[in-house]
């Protein structure tokens, strides 16, 4: 089942390259997207046999199990956050960006109707920008309430999100901009269009900030 393709990371680790393994932790394995939906998209794989095939509401009803999560996620948002800056403002000594709350960048949370089998947590920069963003799902499970912060978590009982037909429709909307809010209805052209002018925009004002 393609959606398995998580598993080996979680199982053997260390048999994988550094280049898509970024650390393991005991509770933990950190890991390169496959298929970055932005500058910078790494998945936190927990390593819990007993949680890692629930689904991430179900999983995450334990607190316990989320406060470890939420400690590793936040160890890897450092290190997103790191990446992303050297990214836009280059690795020298006078890079900058010091001025730049980087972390505020940078997103962490679920799909509420993941496409992979194993529980993964999705830390990403927020631009949205990568040639990897090909279809409707692409964009709306990252920039809709289809993505839960891991802050949402747990789930409220009474939250529409429990439910398919709300996933469903969540994905089906129409498209509106991550930044300025603007709308582009159902033009896909339009949307990613606009998400590459304001990549322009948005990496302008850290550079300058
Ligand atoms: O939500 C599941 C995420 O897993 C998506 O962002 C996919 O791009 C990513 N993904 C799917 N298959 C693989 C894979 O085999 N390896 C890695 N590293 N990521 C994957």
């Amino acid at each position: 089942d393609p959606r398995d393709a998580l598993a080996p990371y979680i199982i053997s680790p260390s048999t994988h390259p550094p280049s898509i393994i970024l650390k393991q932790t005991p509770t933990s394995v950190f890991i390169r997207d496959a298929f970055p939906k932005a500058l910078v998209h790494v998945l936190l794989l927990p390593r819990d046999p007993e949680k890692t095939l629930l689904h991430p509401f179900e999983a995450f009803k334990d607190e316990e199990f989320l406060a470890r999560v939420r400690t590793d996620a936040g160890e890897l948002k450092e290190l997103v956050a790191r990446e992303l800056r050297r990214k836009i403002c280059g690795g020298g000594k006078a890079a900058g960006g010091e001025g730049v709350d980087w972390e505020a960048e940078v997103k962490v949370g679920v799909h509420a109707g993941p496409s992979m089998n194993h529980l993964h947590v999705h830390v990403i920069s927020r631009e949205g920008f990568s040639d990897r963003v090909k279809k409707r799902v692409h964009y709306n499970s990252f920039n809709t309430a289809f993505f839960v912060p891991l802050e949402e978590l747990p789930l409220r009982n009474d939250d529409p999100r429990w439910e398919h037909h709300e996933r469903a429709r969540l994905l089906k909307m129409d498209y509106t901009c991550w930044r300025c809010g603007r709308g582009f209805g159902n033009s896909f052209v339009g949307i990613k269009q606009h998400v590459a002018e304001e990549f322009v925009e948005w990496k302008k004002a850290l550079i300058e900030a």
